[in-house]
């Protein structure tokens, strides 16, 4: 039946093969996954996410989205092949099982709908939402410099037609303040946030709003090293880390740092790969690959917050 809908986990699906997969991995795996909509898109698009624990009372969570910048096709590949690998290895693997059943993981497959079906369209290396703006025939705003940590103040335009238009207000896009009104309902439960992109091979963490560092720095710096030293123990890939301002670059208005500052101790931007040989373009070949070290990486943090 997943052959039906035409969804494959080493290849890149559409949205509409995405979609269908949030349902039927939901339907096939009751006792461990549930799916709700936390919002629509500006196109009117249904934003899922899923649930995947074992059921049981007061469980904290860790909050993993994909999919904020449209043409970073690996990102959704990953969350697909994250709840799968859940799935398939729960009642198996030790660690897989003592995690769903301590743990649920909010899974957002997709977060930027509207785009990535416009990079399948339309334009492959499309970032942006897809919303317009008065006053100006340009569109789209970059989610990830749409929410209100340092909102527009480094790193960010002001200009409706740059790639990093910070929108006209925080959270003025409806995906981000979908995200960001779910993540506020739930902040007693969530342990971790993390938010899926590509391509640099980094594990960033607060702050890149401003060049100042977090109260628990030395611990996120900790707990990066050995989770990259983990992710790379699989092929060899290597991943930097560290503060976002000076690792990557400064800019304001990421959901990590928001996450942050609203007191999830645990926040990372992962940058999977690769470092630019393919970049946004990673080929198919690798998702596999790409995929399997990441999930080492993400059970690496996920057991550290369930022991913290
Ligand atoms: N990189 C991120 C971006 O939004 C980032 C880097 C992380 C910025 C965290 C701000 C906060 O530019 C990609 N590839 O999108
Ligand atoms: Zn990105």
């Amino acid at each position: 039946r997943v052959r039906a809908t035409g969804h494959s986990y080493e290849k890149y699906n559409k949205w509409e093969t995405i979609e269908a997969w949030t349902q039927q991995v939901a339907t096939e795996n009751p006792a461990l996954i549930s799916r709700s909509v936390i919002g629509t898109t500006f196109e009117g698009r249904a934003i899922y996410l899923l649930k995947v624990g074992k059921a049981g009372q007061n469980k904290p969570a860790i909050f993993m989205d994909c999919g904020f910048h449209a043409r970073e096709w690996i990102s959704p590949a990953f969350c697909q092949w994250f709840v799968r690998e859940a799935v398939r290895t729960y009642g198996h693997e030790i660690q897989v099982t003592e995690l769903l059943d301590k743990l649920d993981f909010y899974v957002l497959p997709v977060l930027n709908i509207d785009g990535y079906i416009y990079t399948w369209t339309k334009s492959r290396l499309w970032r942006k939402t897809r919303s317009t703006h008065a006053g100006s025939s340009c569109i789209g705003t970059d989610p990830n410099r749409n929410f209100d940590a340092g909102w527009c103040e480094i790193g960010a335009s002001q200009n409706p037609c740059a790639e990093t238009y910070c929108g006209p207000a925080a959270e003025s896009e409806k995906e981000t303040k979908a995200l960001a009104d779910f993540i506020r309902n739930k902040l007693s439960s969530i342990k971790a946030y993390l938010t899926i992109h590509s391509y640099s091979q980094m594990m960033i963490y607060p702050y890149s709003y401003a060049y100042k560092l977090g109260e628990n720095n030395a611990e996120l710096n900790a707990l990066a090293k050995a989770t990259v030293k983990e992710l790379a123990s699989l092929h060899g890939t290597k991943y930097t880390y560290g503060p976002g301002a000076t690792t990557i670059y400064p800019a304001a208005g990421g959901s990590d740092d928001w996450a942050y500052d609203q007191g999830i101790r645990y926040s990372f931007t992962f940058e999977l790969r690769d470092t630019g040989r393919y970049g946004f373009l990673l080929p198919e070949s690798q998702i596999q690959a790409t995929c399997e070290e990441t999930f080492l990486a993400i059970k690496y943090v996920a057991s550290y917050v369930l022991e913290h």
